[in-house]
């Protein structure tokens, strides 16, 4: 495992289909305009970009949803295939950036970060916990999802879609623990959701616990449940809309009541200090949704949290 790579792969998915509304395939080519590689190259990094992820669109009507599951076959095949660049990236001794798009991708990146780091733990920073099963999501839109597959709960198995991911009898891909992933800044968690929770003993930080302990004491207890010797990689996804609507408000699912910009930033300033962190996910930037004024704060908060996780607030 390399400890401290040097170099950051930048995986840049301009992707929308796990989820309804149009222009998040957009954020990874705003995030790049503004300068996210110029900026992490500054901190000393090598970046290594050779243009966004490509991948075959499969029409809508190629796509009827299996049961209530909106867009399978797209949704998975490009997982699949981002799991392949992300494990390629890891495999070269590189950090995997991916810029997203929707957060149906996770099952992607982590995937793949599990195929090279079968005991690498998820931090996964949401307002939402993602964590919906085929028998509980109340819209079939697999953003909702990605943690349900990842874990293979059951009813996931019922989307043969997935089951490059899901099927354990053939798959090169360690399943995802539940005392393996960690999640922060939820305060929009459906019903099915906090049962799937509660029944798998999964630790969750909502925002009652940031109000309550403080975001310092949250992080210690998230990476105390997850990897109390410190010794175990870690894979970030962040999802933008965990922080408040006032500070990311470019967003397709905003919820108030989120995290300043400084508690998104001390997170990933913690994971910079253990030196630990192996992958990262910026993602549901959505620059279409609002005025110039919210896309440019809304990715310039984006850039921003990159950097920190990148070690740029570390003295
Ligand atoms: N829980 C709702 C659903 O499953 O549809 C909303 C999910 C929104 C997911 C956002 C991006 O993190
Ligand atoms: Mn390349
Ligand atoms: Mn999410
Ligand atoms: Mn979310």
């Amino acid at each position: 495992f390399v400890k401290d790579p040097k170099t950051v792969a930048i995986v840049g998915c301009p992707f929308s289909g796990g989820q309804p509304r149009a222009g998040v395939d957009q954020g990874p080519i705003h995030l790049v305009e503004a300068g996210i590689i110029d900026q992490i190259s500054t901190l000393g990094w090598k970046v290594h970009f050779d243009g966004h992820h490509q991948f075959e669109d499969i029409a809508v009507e190629h796509d009827p949803p299996r049961g209530i599951v909106k867009r399978p076959r797209l949704v998975s095949k490009i997982c699949e295939s981002v799991s392949q660049a992300v494990g390629k990236h890891i495999q070269n001794g590189a950090l995997p950036l991916t810029l997203g798009g929707d957060h149906s991708l996770a099952m992607g990146t982590i995937a793949g970060t599990l195929s090279k780091h079968p005991n690498a733990v998820v931090i996964w920073v949401d307002a939402h916990a993602d964590i919906n099963s085929v028998n509980t999501t109340p819209t079939g839109n697999v953003h909702g999802m990605p943690a349900a597959f990842l874990l293979g709960l059951p009813s996931t198995e019922t989307v043969p879609e997935f089951s490059w991911l899901t099927d354990k009898t053939n798959s090169s891909i360690p399943r995802l623990q539940a005392n393996s992933i960690v999640f922060i800044g939820l305060r929009d968690v459906d019903p099915g959701e906090k049962k799937i929770l509660k029944e798998n003993g999964i630790t969750a930080f909502s925002m009652h616990e940031v109000d309550k302990y403080g975001i310092g004491e949250v992080m210690n207890r998230a990476l105390d449940a997850v990897n109390p010797y410190r010794d175990r990689p870690i894979h970030l996804t962040f999802d933008v809309d965990a922080l408040d609507p006032s500070v990311a408000p470019s967003t397709g699912t905003p919820v108030r009541g989120g995290l300043t910009f400084r508690e998104g930033h001390y997170i990933c300033e913690a994971i910079a200090e253990t030196g630990l962190l192996a992958a990262f996910d910026l993602v549901e930037v959505n620059p279409s949704l609002t005025d110039d004024f919210d896309v440019k704060q809304t990715v310039s908060v984006g850039c921003s949290l990159v950097r920190s996780a990148l070690g740029e607030t570390l003295l």
